[in-house]
């Protein structure tokens, strides 16, 4: 759900470790209610979303500016690192064996979102796994700092600005307190990372206590997952990414929507398994140590990266989740 990219999780262990330092050695930021945007940012919530100027003015005055979020936004990671490097930082044995526990830990829970929202178990962990280690590293900055300084400060902020209204809403809807909740330093929370308009669409209260908490509570993060999943097209016991053996040249990484049928796909390549002939699938292309290859991504690749725009990411999550699959202690 993350429109930006994503810098590797090393890099972000490494911001939050600099993020504490920092903040306790720097002076206290001012914050963002005399910002010159401020007034305009008023004015848009207080005619769309019915907020008084008073308590949209108290909100911001909380905010700080944290000027490590303005660093760390500029650092993308997925662009410039080849498959084979990449996926070296999702699917060590640390995180298939943490997954796997994370798996046997909340069993009934997974049961139950897989049979509920007819999503793969394994792929919804994998999502958690790649995020945040199972909901180890869920994010230290105030949301309302991260979004208030992408919204302010950082110029291609639009999606912020949006997000930020978005958090306020939320925050109000769900009578949670603005100056608390923590994400990442781009406004993802808890243990899916999930933007505050993801949250407003997507996140569901699976256990049924009346509160969506997907920061602390597992079963409510894995529900919303699977919601968000589901209602963005995942079809049920369906493929991901197949190998395709290639006759000709063809166009690969033109997108991630399927976009060619199979039966048209037919003289250009050569896999294994029988699909429908009108199964649409897109072509995309990896880099590996020595060679390229080849692979076609069904609907459930264009579900996954409807999570975070990138083909890498779709991937890295989808063989997370066959190595968490081979996990005897689980069955869906
Ligand atoms: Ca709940």
């Amino acid at each position: 759900m993350l429109k930006w990219r994503w810098p590797n999780i090393a890099l972000l262990c490494m911001a939050c470790a600099s993020a504490v330092a920092e903040g306790s050695a720097s002076a206290p930021q001012p914050g963002y209610a005399q910002h010159p945007k401020a007034k305009a940012f008023i004015q848009e919530m207080v005619k769309e979303h019915q907020f008084t100027e008073s308590e949209l003015t108290s909100y911001l005055a909380k905010a700080e500016r944290q000027d490590r979020i303005l660093e760390l936004i500029q650092r993308p990671a997925e662009k410039t690192k080849p498959w084979y490097e990449y996926r070296d930082i999702f699917l060590q044995p640390k995180r298939i064996k943490e997954g796997q526990a994370f798996l046997r830990k909340h069993r009934v829970v997974f049961e139950r979102a897989a049979y509920t929202y007819g999503v793969d178990p394994y792929v919804i962990a994998a999502i958690i796994g790649v995020e945040t280690y199972y909901g180890r590293i869920t994010g230290d900055y105030r949301v309302l700092d991260a979004l208030s300084t992408l919204a302010f400060d950082y110029p291609k902020r639009p999606l912020f600005w949006r997000e930020l209204k978005e958090y306020l809403v939320m925050s109000r809807e769900e009578k949670f307190d603005v100056a608390s909740l923590k994400g990442s330093y781009a406004g993802a929370m808890g243990l899916g990372q999930f933007i505050p308009s993801s949250f407003r669409a997507y996140a569901v209260d699976f256990d049924g206590d009346g509160k969506k908490d997907i920061w602390s509570n597992p079963e409510d993060a894995i529900g919303s997952v699977a919601n968000y999943l589901a209602r963005h097209g995942w079809k049920k016991d369906q493929p991901v990414l197949k190998p395709i053996a290639l006759l000709k040249p063809v166009t690969f990484n033109a997108h991630l929507k399927p976009y060619v049928k199979l039966k048209d796909l037919a003289t250009y390549g050569r896999w294994k398994g029988h699909y429908q002939d009108d199964t649409l699938v897109t072509l995309v292309e990896y880099q590996q140590p020595k060679s390229k290859e080849t692979l076609m991504g069904f609907q459930n690749f264009y579900v996954i990266t409807r999570y975070n725009r990138s083909r890498l990411y779709a991937r890295a999550v989808y063989e997370l989740s066959r190595a968490l699959a081979k996990s005897k202690a689980f069955k869906s």
